[in-house]
C-alpha cells in the first residue's frame, strides 16, 4: 500500500464509499463495484436511484462529473470507472488486479480502454437488463459488428494469455470486470455464441461477485420505461 504521506489528506484508515446507480441497469456502477471487490478492501455502498435522480441534481451533489460511479476514499473523490479501478490497483498492488505480466497487463488495459471508449451500439440498442429475457433478433449491422469484436477480443485473449484459468489472462482480473456487464447483455438480448466465447461468457457469469450484482439487479424494482420497452 502507499505511505501515510503520498495520499494527502487521506488516511490509509479513511472509509470507502462507493456511488452507483440502479444495480440492474447502470453497467458503469459495476464496473466500478467488481474493481472495488477485486481490491479486496472494505467499502460501503450508496445508491443513487437514477429514475429518481433525471435531473441529475443528487448525482452533482456527489461528483463533479454527475455520473456514477463515483468513490469517495475519505473526502476525496474519484469518479469514473476506469479512474477508481486504477486508483485502487495503485493503492493495492497485491490485488489481482491487472495481470502480473507487463505485456498481458498492456493488453487488458487496451481491451478495457477499448470498452470504456466504444460499443456505442450495444450500449444504446442492447442496454443492460438483468431483470429481463429477450428474443434472439436481428439488431442491425452495427450492433453485429460490436458482437464480433468482443467475440474477437474475449477468443483472442483465452488463446493467447488464458491458459493459466478459465478468464480473459487466466485468473479473474479487471479486464473480465469491464466485460461483465457486455456477458449480462448477450444473455438478456439472447445473442449467439458458440465455442471459447459461450464458456468464457457463462464463466463470467457465474463469477461470485458478478452473479452477487446480477441477483440485486434483478429483484430492485424502479423500472425505467426506457430499457424496459427494447424488446
Ligand atoms: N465514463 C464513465 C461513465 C459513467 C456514466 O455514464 N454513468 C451513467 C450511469 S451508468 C450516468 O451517471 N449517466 C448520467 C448522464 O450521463 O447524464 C465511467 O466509466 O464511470
Amino acid at each position: 500500500m502507499e505511505s501515510e504521506r503520498s495520499l494527502g489528506k487521506v488516511s490509509l484508515m479513511s472509509e470507502f464509499k462507493l456511488v452507483i446507480g440502479n444495480q440492474n441497469y447502470s453497467t458503469w456502477s459495476m464496473r466500478g463495484w467488481l474493481a472495488m471487490k477485486l481490491s479486496g478492501v472494505n467499502f460501503t455502498v450508496e445508491k443513487i436511484w437514477l429514475d429518481q435522480d433525471l435531473d441529475r441534481k443528487q448525482r452533482l451533489a456527489k461528483t463533479p462529473a454527475g455520473r456514477v460511479p463515483a468513490l469517495m476514499h475519505g473526502d476525496f473523490c474519484i469518479w469514473d470507472s476506469l479512474a477508481i479501478a486504477e486508483y485502487m490497483a495503485e493503492l493495492c498492488p497485491d490485488a489481482p488486479m491487472w495481470p502480473k505480466d507487463l505485456q498481458a497487463r498492456a493488453r487488458a488495459r487496451s481491451i478495457v480502454a477499448e470498452m470504456h471508449s466504444g460499443f456505442a451500439a450495444l450500449r444504446s440498442k442492447l442496454p443492460m437488463n438483468c431483470a429481463v429475457q429477450r428474443e434472439e433478433r436481428d439488431r442491425g449491422p452495427e450492433v453485429a459488428k460490436e458482437v464480433a469484436r468482443v467475440i474477437e477480443i474475449w477468443e483472442g485473449c483465452r488463446r493467447d494469455y488464458g491458459s493459466g484459468g478459465n478468464f480473459l489472462f487466466g485468473d479473474y482480473s479487471l479486464a473480465d470486470a469491464f466485460y461483465a456487464p457486455v456477458a449480462s447483455r448477450f444473455l438478456t438480448y439472447a445473442v449467439r455464441l458458440e465455442g471459447e466465447a459461450k464458456g468464457y461468457a457463462e464463466t463470467l457469469l457465474a463469477q461470485p461477485d458478478v452473479q452477487e450484482w446480477v441477483e440485486v439487479g434483478k429483484t430492485e424494482g424502479h423500472i425505467m420505461p426506457a430499457y424496459v420497452d427494447i424488446q
